[in-house]
């Protein structure tokens, strides 16, 4: 019998692309979209919708009682940006979702868990390259608090409770689809919208602030394949280092020029800054590759391409 998904935060940018493809594979009457909101048009028209509060317990749980759930991806978050400027909301919202979740599974109410982590956990005293799955972990935003207490959290209710639950530490993700809220990586999406529309774009980030980054299309592929790899092959339960390619705001500004030479950058730094400075360069994923065959797909200049190619349309151009 396929499984009855649950996505709760299905409206955001990771969620809203997350849906469609679960959608796909497990078939639209398998699948609820879930947010707080009716905001994401798309979602809310394109198949089965509900409005759930990932804070609300009862919410979650009347969901998964009508619909006979079995999995539950929780994709609703605040992010690093919107977390420094609202931090007990950030952690309000982070950590109450997550343990709903994952009680909702300690009372066998579903089946399996995923909750996405982030390289957020990592912080300024983290070796920043190829940063490897077990070392030092200080981070120094809300953000990054919730995600490193959280993974704690998922080891714990799996080794106390048995809960099947997956994590994977994202990089900052880029897409066309939907637009990203309140996150440092943020700039990755914007440029391409600005190029298009502009053809020139403001960065929030220094030039040379090398991050962790992916295409939309790996983070979800790899959302896919540690939910169906077999229960024996996930050897690490707190969060698995997810990578695919590292760059900077002058290496993705270069890349775009290949395909638009009048395009403009020009760097005005913010208070996002030291949330990036805070993060590694790029992330040893060693484990995932060796114990359930992750491999990314996209590089830079394919992702420039599909992002110009799709936003054109999308502008009209
Ligand atoms: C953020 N996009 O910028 C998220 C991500 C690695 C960064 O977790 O906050």
């Amino acid at each position: 019998m396929s499984s009855k998904i649950l996505i709760i935060g299905a409206g955001g940018q990771i969620g809203s692309e997350l849906t469609f493809k679960l959608r796909t594979i497990y078939g639209e009457e398998n699948v609820i979209a879930s947010d707080i909101s009716y905001n994401n048009e798309s979602i809310v028209n394109s198949g089965l919708f509900e409005i759930v509060d990932a804070q609300d317990y009862a919410s979650i749980k009347i969901c998964v009682e009508k619909y006979n759930i079995d999995t539950i991806y929780l994709m609703a978050a605040m992010l690093s940006a919107t977390g420094e400027k609202y931090p007990m909301k950030a952690w309000d919202l982070n950590m109450s979702s997550l343990f709903n979740v994952l009680n909702l599974a300690r009372a066998k109410f579903i089946k399996k868990v995923f909750w996405p982590s982030s390289i957020a956990v990592f912080g300024p005293t983290t070796p920043v390259n190829y940063t490897p799955q077990y070392t030092v972990m200080e981070p120094s935003t809300v953000y990054g608090i919730t995600k490193q207490v959280g993974e704690r959290w998922c080891e714990y209710y799996f080794n106390k409770y048995n809960v099947d639950v997956r994590s994977l530490r994202y990089p900052g993700i880029i897409s066309w689809k939907t637009l990203p809220g309140g996150g440092t990586t943020d700039y990755a999406v914007e440029i391409y919208h600005e190029a298009i529309k502009n053809n020139q774009y403001e960065c929030f980030l220094k030039a040379d602030t090398e991050l962790p980054m992916m295409f939309m299309d790996d983070a979800i592929k790899a959302t896919i394949n540690i939910m169906q790899a077999p229960d024996d092959t996930i050897k690490i339960r707190s969060s698995y280092n997810l990578a695919a390619i590292s760059f900077t705001p002058e290496s993705i500004a270069n890349s775009i020029k290949q395909r638009l030479p009048d395009f403009k950058i020009t760097y005005n730094p913010d208070y996002r800054q030291e949330i990036a400075n805070s993060w590694p360069k790029n992330i040893n994923d060693s484990y995932a590759r060796q114990d359930w065959k992750w491999k990314h797909d996209f590089n830079l200049d394919e992702i420039t391409e599909e992002m110009l190619t799709q936003l054109s349309k999308n502008y009209n151009q």
